[in-house]
């Protein structure tokens, strides 16, 4: 078994509390490696260098093109690494190599060099004054040392949205990852040692969100927060940070709909809705899990989906065949199969039944569809994270939005219709962070992602990813200093 150790100041360290928490490969369903249980004095630690690396060290007085070419440096060494973080996460997390591997010599580090470039074009603004000789100009300043807490479905995707624009805007980090996949982010820091990091800039603590988790938010060491993660968690988090009115980040997950008009291209549709759900299992915050379907198309449309996701190739991610790898970790794994069990009992029609798929050991759960399902109940209303998608028919467009804007969440939706006008009309009245009309699943550096409602607030990516991580000052000058005085005497 490997043992994992916490990273703060540039060294690695076991945990005061003298205790580790397994973690297991859901591939297998059995422990490969163990990852530090960190508590207050961990935490308190690695604030407390983070703390000095950007108060009294190198990088609160950084330049903004050294920042730049620390970011640049970051992406060039985990673009070399990448098969290497590509296979721990597989094996901590089951994501398919051909789902992590790519990204980390594509999009994801782009976003390094994204934020690269933008260090030293982060412009301030000199500020139109009414009142006299006064210069007045607003600048844009770090906070300080950030939280980023991450959650275990995409724990390096998570990690690096966050991590290349607080760094960028010139943060200092404590990074504290999901307790069920730690290791590709404490990987992440061994690779690092090859980009020259000033000792304290990127730091990390293990263990579960009730205790480090916690203490990180809490600390009056950390000045802001950035939370993905569930409802709950995001809640606590909120109220945590609220008690030192500390800012706070948050991407929520979301019950995102499908709106598959009359006009659809079926063809388009299906495999477009298939694709934004079932090749991760359901555990991406945008998976478009509920599907609103014009009525006359409802049976085709149940059918052609029904066909698409059963030839799914559900195993091994480290068999390249495989199409659909396992639920990340076996509490997950539970909890899917205990709502999809609910939903059968209250009534639910299943179209095409996951449970019992792929292989025998780990956690596997294949693509698993009901219909019979009203858009009141529970499984349209809450996030599942899994393979389970429910369709829905509908029988006017005013319908199909009052449904699709129907719930508490807010972070995606889709529409299908070979009417663009009309495509972009429904756009216009969807409540959430981003539309997609006639694809899916896209997102890139430059455009900003987040949620709606309850599925968050701020942004991640874009220029508003890097301002989340920076405050305003606006600075005054007197041009031509006279100051009468206040209490002339009689
Ligand atoms: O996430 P948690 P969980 C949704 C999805 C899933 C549900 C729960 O529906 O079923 O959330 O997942 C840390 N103070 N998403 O339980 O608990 C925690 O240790 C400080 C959507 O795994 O929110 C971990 O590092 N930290 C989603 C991180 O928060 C706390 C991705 C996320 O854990 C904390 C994952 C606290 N009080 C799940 N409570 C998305 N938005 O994409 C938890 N943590």
């Amino acid at each position: 078994m490997k043992q994992y150790s916490y990273f703060a100041g540039g060294n690695w360290h076991e945990p005061a509390s003298g205790q580790w928490l397994d973690s297991e490969n859901p591939a297998l369903g059995e422990a490969w490696a163990r990852i530090p249980d960190c508590g207050t004095e961990d935490v308190d630690r690695a604030v407390g260098e983070a703390h000095a690396c950007f108060y009294r060290g190198p990088w609160g007085k950084a330049q903004a093109a050294e920042r730049g070419r620390l970011l640049r440096r970051i992406g060039d060494v985990i673009s070399a690494n990448a098969e290497r973080l590509g296979e721990i996460e597989t094996r901590d997390n089951g994501k398919l190599p051909q789902h992590i591997t790519p990204s980390l010599t594509s999009w994801l580090t782009d976003s390094f060099y994204y934020y690269a470039g933008m260090c030293d074009k982060f412009e301030g603004s000199l500020l139109p004054s009414e009142a006299p000789d006064m210069l007045n100009y607003l600048a844009w300043k770090p906070f300080g040392v950030c939280a980023l807490i991450t959650a275990w479905n995409s724990p390096l995707g998570v990690l690096i949205w966050k991590l290349a624009p607080a760094l960028a805007a010139g943060n200092a980090v404590v990074v504290k990852p999901s307790e069920y996949a730690s290791a590709s982010t404490l990987e992440l820091m061994d690779v690092l040692g090859d980009a020259d990091l000033p000792d304290g800039l990127i730091n990390v603590v293990t263990g579960y969100g009730r205790t480090a988790g916690q203490a990180l938010v809490s600390h009056p060491g950390v000045s802001m927060v950035s939370f993905t993660g569930g409802i709950p968690g995001g809640r606590s988090i909120a109220e945590l940070a609220a008690r030192q009115v500390k800012p706070v980040v948050m991407e929520l997950g979301g019950k995102s709909p499908q709106i598959v008009l009359e006009d659809a291209d079926l063809d388009l549709a299906v495999n477009g809705i298939v694709s934004g759900i079932f090749p991760v299992s359901g555990q991406s915050c945008i998976s478009g899990s509920r599907l609103l379907v014009a009525r006359p198309l409802f049976e085709t449309f149940c059918e052609r989906l029904v066909e698409v996701a059963s030839r799914a190739r559900i195993g091994d991610p480290g068999d390249p065949a495989t199409q659909i790898g396992p639920i990340a970790h076996r509490a997950h794994y539970e909890k899917i199969l205990d709502d999809i069990g609910q939903v059968v009992e209250a009534g639910g029609e299943l179209l095409l039944d996951g449970r019992g798929k792929g292989p025998d050991r780990g956690y596997y759960i294949g693509p698993t569809i009901f219909s019979g399902v009203s858009h009141d109940e529970r499984l349209a209303q809450e996030e599942v994270f899994g393979p389970v998608a429910v369709v829905i028919p509908f029988d006017s467009e005013d319908e199909a939005v009052a449904m699709a804007n129907g719930t508490v969440y807010g972070l995606a939706a889709g529409i299908w219709s070979r009417d663009v006008n009309k495509a972009i009309r429904m756009a216009e009245s969807i409540q959430a962070g981003t539309v997609y009309i006639n694809n899916y699943f896209n997102a890139t550096t430059q455009s900003p992602v987040g949620g709606w409602k309850q599925s968050g607030y701020g942004r991640e990516n874009g220029i508003e990813g890097m301002r989340c991580f920076m405050q305003t000052k606006s600075v005054w000058l007197a041009t031509r200093p006279s100051q009468p005085d206040p209490f002339p005497a009689r």
